[in-house]
């Protein structure tokens, strides 16, 4: 007689260990057929596309700066789960249990094979693992049931061979995932020798940089940069195989490898990328020295046709921008970055290439691991972000922090220095004012910037009388606009309002 509440814990844990005999084989695959072929990344891939434009905020949170982690481990939770309530079901009927392994290869197979330039073998890892967790699963429904509780045959299984199989699946799953990062391009990276520029270097001014404690300095470090992206895992692309194609509305189409892309003039400039998730006050945000191709030498040689006023960057994981053909070619330093801050780019910000344009959100212009640039119009495609809401143009908006005192901070009374960034990119930012308390607003020190297309510091010195203060700044563009109060949200075009701090002086 079986069906008692121990067989289907037996039937649970033995769901468990096919599941992690699934994974474990497939993940092990997957260091051959690349990262994006196992199930687990395949399937996350698919929900962090589908997220819904309300809660891309929450995702942004959530997952894209920091915890894709998250999104793995929530993905592994439910395959337990689901495991365990199949594993559970097959101790009366056994072919409960194929079926959900079915289930499971079928949503794997589906999502691995639908990623963008998913390869034609793509299947192969969760089919593998399909078989493996097919075979576990006959394993443990061949010993001997128990009339309640565990038989000795059962526990032993348990302990043997389900514990070794979920340990040896976990140890192939983080020394996979170890390997292929390491196995990655990184040394191809660092291999990269970074071209002579054409012109002459991006020099900073003397006094760009107050170099005050908490105040963000001018020149971000790669490491400091902020991280937004779409991809599960970090595209690997070797500098060997990378390919640039030109195509869609020109006159003629145009392919480039990255040899040929570094035989090309070079620019050099400091140029601030902000995202438009940002938030008044937040850290989405960041200066650097970026060296590249400008866009515009390579749209005047394919031609762009009438009509053709968008042009897609799109990525080797399928991430698409659409940036305005009018602004690539206005004069702009807009670029094909190979290099930031004098390295070749890291692998996270986009290496090989990326696109850099001064002036428009990320999600509207940067592009990193760039694969083409397709000449359509704003009317025939809607790229990644817009489809999902957010809004077709974006300009950066004029847009000020403080970054010292800290919000929250109890600074001693006495003389004191407010400082912050503010930025107003391609425009510049003629002036910043604070406002302390219900006071005037008063005009703080501005530091010097190298263009328009950066960031730019600025203080103001004050002096702290003890008690609670409230201060808010707000800065002027070079158009003569003053960044609005109204506030409203990142979505759809990007955050707006004063940033304000509280601070209790003591
Ligand atoms: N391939 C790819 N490029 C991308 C994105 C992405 O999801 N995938 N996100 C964009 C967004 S929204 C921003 S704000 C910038 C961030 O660049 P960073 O991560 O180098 O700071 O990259 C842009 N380029
Ligand atoms: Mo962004």
């Amino acid at each position: 007689m079986l069906g008692g509440v121990r067989s289907r814990t037996y039937g649970a844990l033995a769901g468990i260990t096919a599941a992690a005999a699934a994974i474990g084989v497939a993940e092990g695959l997957a260091v051959l057929t690349g990262a994006a072929t196992a199930p687990l990344v395949a399937v996350g891939g698919v929900v962090i596309d589908a997220v819904p434009a309300q809660v891309k905020n929450f995702a942004v949170d959530v997952f894209y700066t920091y915890d894709k982690l998250a999104l793995l481990v929530g993905t592994l939770v439910l395959l337990a789960a689901f495991a365990a309530v199949t594993g559970a079901l097959a101790t009366k009927r056994a072919i409960f249990g194929y079926a959900g392994i079915g289930i499971f290869a079928a949503v794997g197979i589906a999502a691995a094979l639908t990623r963008h330039n998913a390869p034609w073998y793509a299947f192969v890892p969760t089919l593998a693992g399909a078989v493996a967790a097919a075979g576990v699963l006959h394993l443990a429904l061949r010993q001997e049931p128990a009339e309640s509780g565990y038989t000795y045959e059962q526990r032993r299984w348990l302990l043997r061979v389900a514990g070794g199989i979920i340990a040896g699946a976990a140890v192939i799953g983080f020394a996979g995932r170890w390997w292929a990062t390491r196995r990655g391009v990184q040394a191809e990276r660092d291999a990269v020798h970074v071209p002579e520029i054409s012109e002459s270097p991006a020099t900073l001014p003397p006094q760009a940089d107050a170099q005050l404690a908490d105040l963000a300095p001018f020149v971000t470090p790669n490491k400091d940069f902020y991280l937004i992206d779409t991809a599960l895992v970090v595209p690997q692309v070797s500098p060997r195989d990378w390919k640039l194609r030109i195509h869609g509305r020109v006159e003629r189409e145009l392919t480039i490898t990255y040899d040929e892309l570094l035989k090309r003039p070079m620019i050099e400039r400091y140029i601030t990328l902000a995202c438009v998730s940002n938030e008044v006050g937040g850290g989405l945000i960041g200066n650097a020295r970026w060296q590249g191709v400008r866009v515009k030498d390579l749209l005047d040689e394919a031609g762009p046709k009438q009509g053709a006023d968008q042009v897609v960057s799109r990525s080797v994981d399928g991430f698409t921008a659409g940036t305005p053909t009018a602004v690539l070619l206005d004069g702009r330093d807009a670029m094909l970055a190979i290099a930031m801050n004098g390295e070749p780019l890291p692998i996270e910000h986009g290496f090989p290439v990326r696109m850099v344009v001064p002036g428009l959100y990320g999600y509207v212009s940067a592009t990193k691991w760039l694969a083409e640039l397709e000449l359509t119009s704003f009317a025939d495609f809607d790229a990644y972000w817009i489809k999902r809401g957010w809004a077709a143009q974006g300009p950066i908006k004029t847009q000020s922090r403080i970054d010292t005192p800290r919000d929250g901070g109890e600074p001693k009374a006495g003389p004191l220095v407010i400082a912050g960034v503010a930025w107003a990119q391609h425009r510049g930012v003629s002036k910043v004012e604070v406002q302390v308390d219900d006071g005037e607003w008063q005009r703080a020190e501005l530091l010097a910037v190298p263009s328009v297309d950066t960031w730019r510091q600025w203080r103001l010195q004050w002096t702290a009388a003890p008690g609670r203060h409230r201060i808010t700044v707000r800065a002027t563009d070079n158009a003569g606009q003053t960044q609005t109060d109204a506030v409203a949200p990142p979505d759809p075009d990007g955050a707006t309002g004063w940033h304000s701090i509280a601070i209790d002086v003591r």
